[in-house]
């Protein structure tokens, strides 16, 4: 049994469309100064090395920006990834943009190698893309395509040049692996917020989501039951959880892309310690908190750092594997 937690601090935001998410992490822990918590003081911090000064230069990869620094920060996840693993600490990884959760996942498996690891992917948006199909270039739509080593051709809308298809099959393999999952082994909740590209691999490999009316009519503890069933054959779970699956509205505008009629952040913090109650739980992440766009001043923050509290006190409270 594992009892002891290691933040992972990633301050990237190399993958996002919007400047601020880097301060995210920081956010984060300023909300818990401000409540006079010992939480950051009572657990191992790790911080990944940045690489924001990318942002400073011209962007060389117009159809997965500053994708080059974006290799170099899934290494670093992976590293520290594998280290939890060595010294039996469960990972709370909290980064600026979700692009840092392909290499979460990445690092899952690679500290994991022969086991099977199932992913919720609790998200506005399906995070689908590739360099091949993105309309925007921003990475952080595109961490479960690593996973799933998915181009998605069919869809192609970009021919990106070969340092990015170089860099992009660097992702895909990061960690020794690919593809990681199986999109059966993958669950959304709460994406609303898709494009026809994404659609196509949703559909075609039938990629269950949980949207938030079906949450609500069937009940969390219900729809919790069913994923543990439809995850029955893995042996891990990498929980990936984007602030923007929350309501814009009740919580507030700070993460990077918005989008109305999400979770209430109780009935996100109930999704997530209802997962961590299952001892195949092998990693959390929380992600795209953006300080900068916060109209409430750091409320994002702060009800990031609420659900962060209680998933500490939680997992004082569960064994899990190995
Ligand atoms: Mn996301």
């Amino acid at each position: 049994m594992k009892n002891k937690v290691t933040f992972i601090m990633n301050p990237s935001e190399l993958g996002a469309g919007t400047r601020g998410a880097s301060m995210g992490p920081g956010a984060i822990q300023s909300a818990a100064r401000e409540k006079e918590s010992t939480l950051f003081g009572e657990h191992e911090i790790r911080w990944i090395p940045e690489h924001n000064f990318l942002l400073d230069q011209e962007n060389r990869f117009p159809h997965a920006k500053h994708i080059d620094g974006i290799v170099q920060i899934f290494d670093s996840l992976i590293e520290e990834i594998k280290n939890c693993q060595n010294r039996q600490e469960f990972p709370i990884v909290i980064a600026g943009d979700h692009s840092s959760g392909g290499g979460t996942l990445a690092g899952v498996c690679a500290a994991n190698p022969g086991k099977r690891v199932g992913v919720i992917w609790i998200d506005a948006h399906g995070d689908l893309h590739s360099p091949y199909t993105t309309p925007s270039g921003n990475v952080h739509g595109m961490p479960l395509a690593t996973a799933l080593a998915e181009d998605n051709i069919d869809y192609a809308r970009n021919q990106p040049a070969p340092e990015t298809v170089q860099h992009w099959n660097a992702l895909k393999n990061a960690g020794g692996s690919s593809p990681k999952i199986e999109a059966q082994d993958l669950v959304f909740m709460g994406v609303r917020d898709t494009e026809k590209e994404e659609n196509a691999i949703i559909d075609s490999k039938g990629i269950r989501n949980y949207t938030v009316a079906e949450v609500r009519e069937k009940g969390i503890a219900q729809c919790l039951q069913e994923i543990e069933q439809k995850l029955s054959a893995c042996d891990l779970i990498y929980i990936s959880f984007d602030v923007d699956s929350m309501d814009p509205e009740l919580t507030s505008h700070g993460t990077g892309t918005p989008v109305p009629n999400g979770f209430t952040p109780d009935e996100a913090k109930d999704i997530i310690l209802g997962l961590l109650e299952n001892p195949k739980t092998s990693c959390f992440e929380l992600v795209e908190v953006n300080p900068c766009l916060d109209e409430k001043k750091n409320k994002m923050a702060e009800t990031a750092f609420d659900i962060i509290q209680e998933i500490v006190q939680k997992l004082s409270d569960v064994s899990w594997n190995n």
